[in-house]
């Protein structure tokens, strides 16, 4: 046997195992997850290239047959017979497995998704896979067929103006990814948004040409700066300039990105080669330690904090803060496969003298920047005492981790939290119908006064003060988190699996709604994550019509619009139900709290950032753009936060 045909036995051995046990070479599986990973395995080696500073431009091309192109103008996958393997190199690319590792000249390789199996598993994955190779004035093409080499590599035309580059189109196979319909836009732009900041320049483009044409074209030269400055957009910034912190210690490449806004969460996002690290991990550490201590001695050398007045701690320091930080080095090593904690040691010394040198010298020739930040600083200090008073004092007054429930509640015989639910409800009146047509049994119903306090907008002293949420924090039973501080939110404590909002179907309800999902999100997130909290989905109209007058229920414009053409020849009579107080109970049962027949919608949080966009854009700033946008989504459950 020839080592030609040995090597390509071996290699088909290798594929056809990938092709029985894809979920054991791709981290998300085979479902959508997986689907999304092989292309971004091709991205990430374009990326490279740039990264490497052989491209400037790398596009994504999602194509009316589902396939995907991605394009780069770097140097070109090598086409060159490698004597060693007598192959050429790109066919060794992507038929070998851990051929990636293998060749790698570049100082790190920032693709994570499938942990360096890379190209390979990609081809074995696809009905088709096709690479066309631009360099020294010549095309080179190859093609395969699930893995399979079905045109080796050879030349397709020249090239005389001196650009270079590669081109791989692929079609996932819907034999292996079952349950998948096709790539998904939005996952694909999020991504590449993120990494047009990360890579601080590079041109990434995305086109679609399935449905209609669509083209973005991504581009942010100020990298993690403008990154942290997009974040933190929703909220004033104390002041003009994102800052930048960018350094290489021990063969690692750091970049800090911030700014400080009026807000008073705090945002930090975190990078190891361009993959997210959710859980943080050394970075994170690294740079809390040099950022804490730098603050900490500049407030001291200048006398910037009173005495008498509480010191500010570490996370008092990052109130406001919006963040981003990136590293890049040769190995990552993450805590699970799901890469969300970086372990690194050296990267936490790395990026901890870097930011506490950097940053030291943008404080010193930025004294007003400094006073800012620290003059926010010593606020968030003050409201945590003031907090840590008021949550005294409510525990003494009506304890928010005993059993005292609220007064306004009216609770479900049940004991059993998995079969209780709550309804909170807008107003009394309506709060009233609730409590006379629910199934006592198992349904408890709170109703609240007027307007909520907007969290987003209050110190957490003001918002524990607030009746209505301490009522509901009381009534839900577990507490609440992101306080600072002991506090917790414990799941297992909640009372009632199902957590109903029931407002109004007009402006000042779905604003209440807002209002109340934003609570929830701040202080009671797991609840979300857990899938309990529910928006009701009270009708809109009530619609007689003929002689026998059956009532119809209507739950949007739409239906109306549909119902009333259907039964045009019936003169009818339409009740529009401006709130939920004008139902009587057992129309209030019937339509929006029977089980049997009401619909919910389930509050899910689909991408933290997203969400958090949303949420920021709709209650943290001034801008007039959010009563428009409210006004327009009268259903926030719609927005998929
Ligand atoms: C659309 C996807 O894969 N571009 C790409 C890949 C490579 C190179 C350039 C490249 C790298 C090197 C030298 C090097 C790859 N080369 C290899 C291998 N775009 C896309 N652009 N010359 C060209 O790293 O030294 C693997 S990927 F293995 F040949 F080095």
């Amino acid at each position: 046997m020839s080592t030609y045909t040995a090597d390509s036995i071996k290699v088909l051995k290798g594929l056809e195992g990938v092709r029985k046990r894809p979920a054991m070479y791709v981290q998300g599986g085979t479902g959508v997850d997986g689907y999304h990973q092989l292309l971004t395995e091709i991205i990430d080696n374009a990326i490279d290239e740039a990264l490497a500073g052989y491209a400037d431009t790398v596009e994504v091309i999602l194509n009316a047959d589902g396939s995907v192109t991605v394009i780069d103008n770097g140097r070109g996958i090598p086409v060159g017979v490698m004597k060693k393997e007598g192959r050429p190199a790109i066919e060794v690319i992507f038929t070998e497995l851990h051929a990636g590792g293998k060749f790698d000249s570049n100082a790190y390789k920032v693709s994570g998704g499938l942990h360096g199996v890379g190209s390979s598993v990609v081809n074995a994955l696809s009905t088709f896979l096709e690479a066309e190779v631009t360099s020294g004035g010549k095309v080179h093409r190859i093609r395969f067929d699930r893995g399979e080499v079905t045109e080796p590599v050879h030349l397709i035309g020249s090239s005389n103006n001196g650009v270079s580059g590669s081109r791989v189109s692929f079609l996932p196979d819907h034999g292996i990814f079952k349950e998948v319909e096709r790539f998904e836009y939005g996952r694909i732009r999020r991504r590449l948004r993120e990494l047009a900041y990360l890579t601080g320049g590079v041109k990434i483009i995305l086109e679609d040409r399935r449905d209609h044409l669509k083209r973005e074209v991504f581009q942010e030269k100020g990298g993690v700066a403008a990154f942290a400055a997009h974040l933190g957009a929703d909220h004033k910034s104390l002041y003009d300039k994102p800052i930048l912190i960018k350094g290489i210690a021990d063969e690692i490449e750091v970049e800090v990105g911030l700014i400080h806004t009026s807000g008073y969460g705090q945002t930090i996002l975190t990078y190891a080669n361009m993959i997210t690290n959710r859980d943080g991990g050394t970075q994170l550490t690294g740079f809390k330690t040099a950022y804490t201590r730098v603050l900490n001695n500049y407030a001291r050398a200048k006398n910037l904090i009173k005495k008498g007045e509480p010191a500010p701690t570490g996370e008092d320091f990052l109130e406001g803060i919006a963040c981003v930080i990136s590293v890049k080095l040769g190995d990552p090593q993450f805590e699970s496969q799901a890469k969300v904690k970086l372990l690194n040691p050296e990267v936490q010394s790395a990026v901890q003298s870097i930011v506490y040198e950097k940053f030291t010298e943008v404080l010193e020739e930025n004294p007003k920047i400094a006073k800012a930040i620290i003059e926010k600083a010593a606020s968030a200090a003050k409201a945590r005492e003031a907090a840590r008073k008021a949550r005294d004092l409510v525990r003494r007054a009506s304890p928010l981790e005993n059993d005292e429930l609220p007064g306004k509640l009216a609770d479900c015989q049940s004991e059993d939290p998995s079969l209780s639910e709550i309804y909170i409800v807008e107003g009394d009146s309506a709060g009233g119908s609730a409590k006379q047509g629910r199934e006592r049994r198992f349904q408890a119903i709170l109703p609240l006064r007027g307007k909520i306090l907007n969290v987003e907008k209050a110190q957490i002293g003001k918002i524990l003060k607030n009746a209505e949420i301490r009522a509901m924090i009381a009534a839900i039973g577990a507490g609440l988190e992101g306080t600072g501080d002991d506090a917790h939110f414990n799941l297992d404590d909640v009372r009632y699996h199902r957590i109903i909002v029931m407002t109004d179907a007009d402006v000042d309800g779905s604003h209440i709604r807002t209002l109340l999902l934003t609570f929830f999100y701040r202080y009671m997130r797991p609840l979300i994550d857990a899938g309990y909290l529910y928006i009701a989905q009270p009708p809109l109209y009530g619609v007689r019509f003929g002689r026998e007058k059956e009532l119809r229920y209507v739950y949007s414009d739409g239906e109306l619009q549909r119902l009333l053409k259907e039964k045009r020849n019936r003169k009818t009579e339409i009740q529009r139900f401006k709130g939920l107080g004008e139902m009587n109970p057992e129309q209030l049962w019937e339509t929006t709290m029977n089980p049997e027949t009401r619909v919910l919608k389930r509050v899910t949080i689909e991408a933290v950032l997203e969400a958090n966009e949303a949420f920021e854009m709709l209650m943290g700033t001034e801008v007039p753009p959010r009563r428009e946008f409210i006004e327009e989504n009268a259903h926030l459950a719609q927005l998929d936060v």
